[in-house]
């Protein structure tokens, strides 16, 4: 059981859906976003903080901490700048405070779109090289790389989740592959915490699907089993499902919609 547990990004989509899972894992939770959160429970507080700066990145371990999840940051595709400030410069800011705070381990939200231009019929470990498919996975490319160095260099330990679509169910055909249940996420937290040795392991976030794009046998030494699976929502998402076109790179592709979309600073 950890003591005091950090949560950064806690109003987003993800953040408020593991919430109520993190009770299981944690005594206290920290949860910080630039949206401030009202509906604290008792076991919770809250602590408003733009990543960007390093002062109130800080700041968040008062205290002292002894488990970080990062998920702050911009989550899609965006403007350089923003992508800067939230996933470059926070994941720095991040490290730092936590190298400087008795290194509690980090989970890291990293993401599929690390590795999206590899193609749908490829099966990929966590030894491939990367292969972004928008800014925002190159964001993510930095933040793993940060990771390797803190770990190499300082004995920073960190869980680096390369999530695949982490919703509570699969919106089209290709999230039947990349559905990651938050419950699954939640025991791979806990598991990445309870880990005798955890170093800098990149695991692929995706629930126990039918169809699978990702091999995480080098991670099998965390203990993590994802109980989920799409399988349930299969028919109802091919039956809502508009025609797919083989030569499109968004289906080629395993990032998708991120493969297919232009420069975000491109006028349309
Ligand atoms: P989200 O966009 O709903 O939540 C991100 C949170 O980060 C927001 O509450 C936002 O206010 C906060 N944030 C943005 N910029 C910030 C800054 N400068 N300082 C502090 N907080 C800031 O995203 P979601 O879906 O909850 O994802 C959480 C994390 O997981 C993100 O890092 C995302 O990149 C990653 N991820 C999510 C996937 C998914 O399927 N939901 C898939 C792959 C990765
Ligand atoms: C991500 O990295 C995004 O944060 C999320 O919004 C989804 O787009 C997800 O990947 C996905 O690939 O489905």
């Amino acid at each position: 059981m950890l003591s005091k547990l950090l949560m950064t990004g806690a109003a987003g989509g993800v953040g408020a859906a593991l919430r109520p899972l993190l009770a299981e894992f944690a005594t206290s939770v920290v949860l910080s976003d630039v949206t401030e959160i009202t509906d604290l429970a008792a076991h919770e507080s809250f602590q408003l903080c733009d990543l960007g700066d390093s002062g109130a990145v800080a700041a968040l371990f008062d205290g002292g901490v002894d488990g970080v999840i990062h998920l702050g940051g911009v989550s899609v595709e965006k403007t350089f700048d923003l992508i800067l400030n939230a996933n470059l410069v926070g994941a720095y800011n991040l490290f730092e405070a936590a190298r400087h705070h008795g290194q509690p381990r980090i989970i890291f939200a990293s993401s599929n779109h690390t590795v999206g231009y590899y193609r749908r019929d490829e099966q990929l470990d966590n030894t491939v090289l990367p292969k972004p498919d928008s800014l925002y996975g190159v964001s993510k490319v930095f933040g793993e790389s940060l990771a390797s160095m803190y770990f190499n260099k300082f004995g920073q330990e960190c869980l680096s989740v390369r999530i695949g679509s982490c919703f509570p169910k699969p919106a089209d055909p290709r999230m039947l592959a990349t559905w990651l249940a938050v419950e699954d996420l939640a025991d791979l937290c806990a598991c990445a915490f309870a880990a005798p040795r955890l170093g800098h392991t990149i695991v692929y976030g995706a629930s126990d699907n039918a169809e699978s794009w990702w091999d995480n046998r080098n991670a099998d030494f965390l203990g993590w089993r994802p109980k989920h699976s799409s399988a349930k929502w299969r028919a109802e998402v091919l039956a809502s499902a508009s025609r797919q076109d083989a030569r499109d790179p968004a289906v080629i592709y395993q990032g998708g919609g991120f493969v297919a979309a232009g420069h975000p600073s491109d006028k349309s």
